[in-house]
This record gives C-alpha cells, sequence and structure tokens, in this order.
C-alpha cells in the first residue's frame, strides 16, 4: 500500500517527472531554519496574509518578504482548512506571476484590429473615460442589459456591483457551463442541494473513494489532494476510473481503463448490481429517498454484462468494484468531479453519480458527504439596484429552466445577432478569463466578438483575449491588492483576508478601484458608498464580530458551527430541498421539464478509422493557461506533450519527443507543433495533453509556441440540453508528421 509521503511526492511529480516534491521539502527545511534562525538570511519574519489567485481552490496563507521588501516566500496558514498550512507547487511559485516582466504594465485602447494586439498607451482616466461612455450609448441605444460580465475570480464581484447599479445581472463565469454546472443541477436536483466549491466531501474519513474522471495527484486542489493521501494512509481503498493510468490510478487498488464516453453504463451496471443483490442501504432508501421502485425497475436490464459490451469493463471487476463500494458504505464517496462538460449528456452521468451515493447511503454520512457550513457577511449597505427588464435567458425561451447560473457559452451564442432572438448583447466586460482558450469553438467565440460594439478587458498578462479588447484595464497582481474577502462553505465556517503584501507594480490598479471609478463615471457612485476598500472590509468583518486589524494579524478566522449537524444522526428526520422533500432517484423535476427523470445510457460516436479522442486534463504544476507564462512554473514544466499509446506510434512510426501537428475531424490543424510521448498509461483509441499550452499570443515570450492548445482541436460541441453545459471530448484527432501550411511552427 502506498503511503502518504509516496502519493504527494507522486502528485508533485506529476506526468514530467520533475523534482518540485524534493523542492517542496528542501524549502520546509529552509523555512524552519529561518523560523529559528531569522537572522541567517535577508528575511523579514513580518508577514501579511493573502489568499491564493492560482487556483480557485483559493488556499490561504502569508507572504514573507526579504529585508529589503521583495516577495521571499508564500506559505499556507495553519489555521486554513483549504490549505493545513501547506501550498501547493502552482501556490508556492505564485510570485512568479508578480514577477513576470511581461504583465501589462499600463491601460490600453486599441488602434490595430480586433486580434491584431496593436494598441496605444492611455491614462486610467482616459481607458475608464472610454468604457463609459461606451456603456452609456449602448444602454440608451438597446437598454443596459445588452451588456455582460464574463468573469473567472475574486475581482468579478466588484465588477458586478457596478454591472448591477448600471442596470444588468448577466454576469457569467466559465467555471459554471465550462466546468462543474452538471453536477450542481444533478445533485440540486437529486439532493436538493449543490456540491459547492471546496466540494463537500469527507475524504478524509473515506474507506471507499471512487474517482471518475477526477485526476487527483494531477488535479492539485490542495485539500482534497491532502485528504486523499490522509485516507491512503487510513487503509481507504480508491477505485480510479479513467481511459488513461493517471497519477491516482497509480494509488488505486483498481483501476478501470474504461472506454472513453461510456461511464453511464458503468455507473447503471453499479446500480443494479448494487440493488439486485440486495447489497443498498435498506433504511436509508426507504427513509429518506422518492422513486426506489421506479430505479429498480429502470436499471433491470443493466447487468454488468450489458455494461460490458460497452464499457470493455469486465462483469467480474464491476461486481467486484460495488463490492467494494458496499463494504466500505455508508463512508464511501463516489467523487463528483469538478470539470464534468464532456459529453453533453453530463447532467445525466452526474445524476446517476448522485443516485449510486444515495443508494450507499453515503450522503450526510461520515466518509461520505457533509453538510458545509458558511458564515454569512453582509454587503456593505448601497441603495437598491435597479430590476432589469431582460436576461440571458431571454435569449433562450423555455431552455434551462433548472439552471441557476449564467452560461457564459450562452451569453456568447447570445452575442450572434440571429433573427429568433430579441436580445443581443452588445458589450463584454471581460474580467479574468481567456476566452480564446476556455470557450470551445474557438470560431463561434471570434464570431461573438466580431459582433460586439465594445469589449473591455481586465486582466494581468497579454493573453489571447486581450488582443481583442477595445479597452485593456491591466489588473496588479493577488500580491499587490485587497479583495473581496474569502468566505467559503467547510466543515467550520471560516473568513480569509488578501492583503498587499507589495505595492503594485507599474502603473496597475486593483479591480475594486476600477469597478468603482468606473460607478462614478457612469453617475452611479452612490451604489458604491465606502471611500477605500479598508472602510468597506472593516464593517464587513465588524459585522462577522471581528475587524480588518484581527484579521491583518491571523489571515484567517474559524468559527464554530451554530449547529451540531455536520451529519445525519441516527434516525434523523430530515427534509431535503426537493418537490417531494426527500431524496429524488427519480426526478420529478428532471419529468417536470421533459428530461429522462432517472438517466438512460446513449451512445456516442467513436473516433473515425486513422482519428483518435482528443483528452485532455491537468498537471500539477499548472493552472489552465494562465500559469503557462509563469517563470517559476515554466522552470517545472515549460510545455505539454501528446499521450500516445505504444501501438499507436508503431503504426505511425512516431518516435518519443517527435513534434507531431494535430488535424482534427473538421480540419482544423494546431498552429503549433506538440511533442509525443509514447506511453501504455493511454488507451489506444485517444491521446491525451495538458490544457493550457500552445499560446499564439508572442507578447507571452515563454509561453508563446510552446506546446498545442487543446481548445483550438475542440471545435465539436455537445451541448447539454438540461443545463447548457458544453460537451468537450467530442473530438477526434489524426497526426501529421510534416509541417502544414497553415502551422506557424
Ligand atoms: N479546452 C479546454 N477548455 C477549458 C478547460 C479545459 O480543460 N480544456 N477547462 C474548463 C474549466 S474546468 C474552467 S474552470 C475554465 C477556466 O477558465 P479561465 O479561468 O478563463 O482560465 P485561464 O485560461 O486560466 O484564464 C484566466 C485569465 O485570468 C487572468 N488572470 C489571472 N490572474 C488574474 C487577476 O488577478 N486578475 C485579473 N483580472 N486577471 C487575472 C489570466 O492572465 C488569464 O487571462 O476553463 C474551461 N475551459
Ligand atoms: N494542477 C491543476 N489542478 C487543477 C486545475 C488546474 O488548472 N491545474 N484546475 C481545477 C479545476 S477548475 C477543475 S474543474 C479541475 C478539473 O479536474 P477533474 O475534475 O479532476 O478532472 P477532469 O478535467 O474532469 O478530467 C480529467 C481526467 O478525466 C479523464 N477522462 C477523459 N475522458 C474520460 C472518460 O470518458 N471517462 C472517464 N472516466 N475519464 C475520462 C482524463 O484521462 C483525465 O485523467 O481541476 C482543478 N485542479
Ligand atoms: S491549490 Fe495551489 S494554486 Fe490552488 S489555491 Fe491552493 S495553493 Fe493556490
Ligand atoms: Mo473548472
Amino acid at each position: 500500500m502506498a503511503n502518504r509521503r509516496q502519493f504527494l511526492k507522486y502528485s508533485a511529480l506529476g506526468i514530467g517527472g520533475m523534482t518540485i516534491g524534493l523542492g517542496a521539502c528542501k524549502y520546509i527545511d529552509d523555512f524552519t531554519e529561518i523560523k529559528n534562525n531569522p537572522g541567517a538570511l535577508n528575511v523579514n519574519l513580518t508577514r501579511t496574509p493573502t489568499y491564493c489567485e492560482i487556483c480557485f481552490w483559493q488556499c490561504a496563507g502569508w507572504v514573507y518578504k526579504t529585508k529589503d521588501g521583495q516577495i521571499w516566500k508564500i506559505v499556507g496558514n495553519d489555521d486554513d482548512q483549504h490549505s493545513n498550512g501547506r501550498f501547493c507547487p502552482r501556490g508556492t511559485g505564485g510570485v512568479g506571476m508578480y514577477n513576470d516582466e511581461d504583465r501589462l504594465k499600463t491601460p490600453l485602447i486599441r488602434t490595430g484590429e480586433r486580434g491584431e494586439f496593436k494598441f496605444r498607451e492611455a491614462s486610467w482616466d482616459e481607458a475608464l473615460d472610454l468604457v463609459a461612455e461606451n456603456m452609456k450609448k449602448i444602454a440608451a441605444e438597446h437598454g443596459p442589459e445588452c451588456i455582460a460580465l464574463l468573469t473567472h475570480g475574486s475581482g468579478g464581484k466588484f465588477f458586478g456591483e457596478t454591472l448591477k447599479a448600471f442596470g444588468s445581472d448577466n454576469i457569467a463565469a466559465p467555471s459554471y457551463a465550462q466546468c462543474r454546472g452538471p453536477r450542481e443541477v444533478a445533485f440540486t436536483n437529486t439532493f436538493g442541494e449543490g456540491v459547492g466549491s471546496p466540494e463537500r466531501i469527507d475524504i478524509r474519513d473515506t474507506k471507499c473513494l471512487v474517482l471518475i474522471g477526477s485526476h487527483l495527484g494531477e488535479n492539485m486542489h490542495n485539500g482534497q489532494v491532502q485528504e486523499m493521501s490522509a485516507a491512503i494512509d487510513k487503509g481507504a481503498s480508491i477505485i480510479t476510473v479513467d481511459p488513461r493510468f493517471s497519477v491516482a490510478a497509480g494509488k488505486s487498488k483498481f483501476w478501470l481503463p474504461i472506454k472513453p464516453a461510456t461511464d453511464l453504463a458503468l455507473l447503471l451496471s453499479w446500480i443494479h448490481v448494487i440493488i439486485y443483490e440486495d447489497w443498498y442501504d435498506k433504511e436509508y432508501v426507504e427513509k429518506y429517498t422518492y422513486g426506489f421502485e421506479f430505479l429498480k425497475e429502470h436499471v433491470k436490464t443493466m447487468t454488468p454484462e450489458w455494461a460490458y459490451g460497452k464499457t470493455t469493463i469486465q462483469p467480474d471487476i464491476i461486481r467486484k468494484t460495488a463490492k467494494e463500494m458496499v463494504n466500505a458504505a455508508p463512508s464511501v464517496i463516489i467523487h463528483p468531479g469538478r470539470h464534468v462538460t464532456w459529453y453533453g449528456d453530463d447532467t445525466q452521468r452526474m445524476r446517476a453519480v448522485a443516485i449510486l451515493n444515495a443508494i450507499l447511503g453515503s450522503w450526510g454520512r461520515r466518509g461520505g458527504y457533509y453538510n458545509p457550513s458558511k458564515i454569512s457577511v453582509p454587503n456593505y449597505p448601497h441603495p437598491e439596484y435597479p430590476t432589469p427588464t431582460k436576461t440571458w435567458r431571454d435569449a433562450f425561451p423555455g431552455k434551462y429552466n433548472l439552471v441557476d447560473e449564467t452560461l457564459a457559452s450562452g451569453i456568447c451564442d447570445a452575442t450572434i445577432p440571429s433573427i429568433d432572438r430579441a436580445c443581443n448583447f452588445k458589450m463584454w466586460l471581460v474580467n479574468g478569463t481567456n476566452l480564446i482558450n476556455t470557450l470551445p469553438d474557438n470560431a463561434k467565440t471570434l464570431r461573438a466578438i466580431e459582433n460586439l460594439d465594445f469589449i473591455a478587458v481586465v486582466d494581468t498578462m497579454p493573453m489571447e483575449i486581450v488582443s481583442y479588447a477595445d479597452v485593456v484595464l491591466p489588473e496588479c497582481t493577488y500580491l499587490e491588492r485587497y479583495d473581496t474577502l474569502r468566505v467559503s462553505p467547510h466543515r467550520k465556517p471560516s473568513i480569509a483576508l488578501r492583503m498587499p503584501a507589495v505595492e503594485p507594480k507599474y502603473n496597475t490598479k486593483p479591480a475594486w478601484w476600477m469597478a468603482k471609478q468606473l460607478a462614478e463615471k457612469l453617475g452611479i457612485g452612490h451604489y458604491i458608498p465606502y471611500n477605500t476598500i479598508e472602510e468597506m472590509l472593516d464593517w464587513q468583518l465588524k459585522e462577522a464580530g471581528t475587524s480588518l486589524e484581527e484579521m491583518q494579524k491571523v489571515g484567517v478566522k474559524n468559527y464554530e458551527r451554530d449547529w451540531d449537524d455536520l451529519f445525519f444522526t441516527e434516525n434523523e428526520d430530515v427534509e431535503f430541498f426537493t418537490n417531494t422533500g426527500k431524496i429524488e432517484l427519480y426526478s420529478t423535476a428532471f419529468a417536470q421539464e421533459g428530461f429522462d427523470p432517472m438517466p438512460n445510457y446513449t451512445e456516442h460516436p467513436q473516433p473515425p478509422e486513422g482519428f483518435y479522442r482528443l483528452n485532455y486534463g491537468r498537471a500539477p504544476m499548472h493552472t489552465f493557461s494562465r500559469t503557462a507564462n509563469n517563470p517559476n512554473l515554466t522552470d517545472l514544466m515549460s510545455e505539454n506533450v501528446l499521450w500516445v499509446n505504444p501501438k499507436v506510434a508503431s503504426l505511425w512510426g512516431l518516435k518519443e519527443a517527435q513534434p507531431v501537428w494535430l488535424i482534427n475531424q473538421d480540419g482544423i490543424v494546431s498552429t503549433f507543433p506538440i511533442k509525443v510521448r509514447v506511453t501504455e498509461r493511454i488507451r489506444w483509441d485517444s491521446v491525451y495533453m495538458v490544457h493550457g499550452f500552445g499560446h499564439n499570443q508572442k507578447q507571452l515570450t515563454r509561453a508563446y509556441g510552446k506546446g498545442a492548445s487543446d481548445t483550438q482541436l475542440i471545435s465539436h460541441v455537445m451541448e447539454d440540453p438540461i443545463m447548457g453545459g458544453t460537451g468537450m471530448r467530442g473530438n477526434f484527432v489524426s497526426f501529421l508528421t510534416e509541417k502544414p501550411e497553415e502551422a506557424v511552427l
């Protein structure tokens, strides 16, 4: 059995065989030494609190500086439930974001064509005046609702407030329709509550963790990775379902190398076995659920033999793994996943995951799903926002009734004029999301951008999306600013503070300042009635029983829960927030909306002759496309590689490290080549690459032309009819060994 130490080392090593795991250990030694002997290095042991912005786990930590005021280290805050005092390699490398000399340095106004990256420098006043002027013009001609905010990251809250005060609440993040939307809709319509972030899963006390695609160890969401290694130490078994031998698969008792796109068949057959072998939690099902008899009838014919033909997983393995979960129940977690927009039937796949958890009785149980708690911090008092007369939903009459967040891809669709749409978006304010690399179907994103009257982009780096901006507003990095308080749900309610460790470099500003200035220029400054962010945060913190002064010292404050209700007590009567008040194995809401009330397996296309399914995922030392130019992290991994099965490599005569260009089913050719990595760790019917590389923006001097972009090759989108998620895994690629004409490098 692997131990915790080995697991953490492996997850840090990741796919490239890097040595950052050892680097991290060395750092801890250095740090202990310095703590004991502060004079040893040029280090000033005063520290300022922050929470990390390198990914959305938002670990809280401390920024230490050298005596001459340079940032020395960022380390985890011991009181923080997200990090338990340890940062992942990306968080530790966050200082590279501050030091990156390619950063945006001053406001810019477009002088060339959109996409050309031709700008002139401007003052903040001029840049923000131009944004305000265009917002007013668009509002006068089309209504303020035709302006959308596309955002991913902390600053979105401030821009959202300005936009709402102006009369539009069309605010979308790609972390919904391109990420976790299907699981939220599925769980809400099963248990009456979503999963949320951090996920409400009690991994540390689980006895069996089932990972379906969730590649923890490469997906470095800190708390989960730590809890998984703790669970392994305590003897928990891991079952990994993945067409690729992931880091997690290497730590698993069972690895099921499933044929891609067939997971729903496996899930239904597990449900079949558990019901028909009489292994389900009868008391729990009887007391808490609705529709068990329907479900039993529904899965009657979905035997392991039926699933074998679809998934290529042997029937005895399906039975054995079902038994493994049952033996652990209710301390078992079928992980809800996070980036689950795969094949367009994702909400139904996630329903099957929810149902499997329900019949094993894991929701509300130790080692299963806990009930998170969050402190409520009021917003600074402001006049009531005007009520918008239109929303993004008007562009999709009758659709997405079960969706409770805005679809970023929906905003994009509704920006392209069509005769059957009353509402078309005319302006995007884009904050912290590189939509060119983030939304699938590049051609559509560009068509939408062409149709905009105006686009303003707030970013820290000269990313692809920046080149399409009419105005560029450079934000300072998270290490140089105050931000919203981190108030996230966890086992205990908590608050974390981010404050500037250093002054903003160059002519950059924080989002809160930009949003407030913009509101003033729009004549709606009274909606943001505080003068400084310190004043606003102090007011909020006092409402929560602390203060800015205290938080500057402690960084994180944990509160006791109001109720001892982390898990259900024995035989507790529980009312679920569903139509029936029960856990709905049969979804009444889906039935009302005309969707299958219980999930059904649908066949998805397999790759045509000579093509392979394009599979993608994460690497431990990078976050999406945002870190590809970070000097500290590119040192650890500077490009992505293409995993190719040896059988396929020999068929094509491909050699290790040989550069290839990829062509997809629609004839799209990758702009840059990617190096082949020949490995048994990927099935023969797929190839795999890490998302976030293949940048074509020359201003990113380290990232330009390094590796290939998965997004460029994801031109076919399988849309989820229930929640509008953009299924991205139905694309097939073939190899070009000679440089094609379209290629740049
Ligand atoms: N092809 C493909 N597409 C995907 C995915 C995939 O795996 N493959 N993953 C999907 C998922 S799960 C998600 S959650 C989304 C993520 O989508 P995004 O969050 O859009 O991902 P990034 O590419 O990292 O873009 C982040 C942008 O924010 C900027 N930025 C970083 N820090 C700051 C800051 O402090 N302030 C401001 N203003 N800007 C900042 C970066 O420079 C970058 O331009 O992508 C989705 N799209
Ligand atoms: N280091 C790092 N960690 C991150 C991020 C990051 O950028 N960098 N981003 C964070 C975010 S926002 C998200 S959403 C998560 C995403 O991470 P997860 O939700 O954990 O994983 P996915 O992206 O859904 O899936 C990737 C895995 O699915 C497998 N897979 C592909 N096709 C199939 C299939 O048909 N069936 C099955 N069973 N498996 C399949 C792939 O081989 C790969 O191992 O990661 C988070 N953590
Ligand atoms: S998991 Fe890593 S990158 Fe994400 S917030 Fe935590 S330290 Fe930062
Ligand atoms: Mo995500």
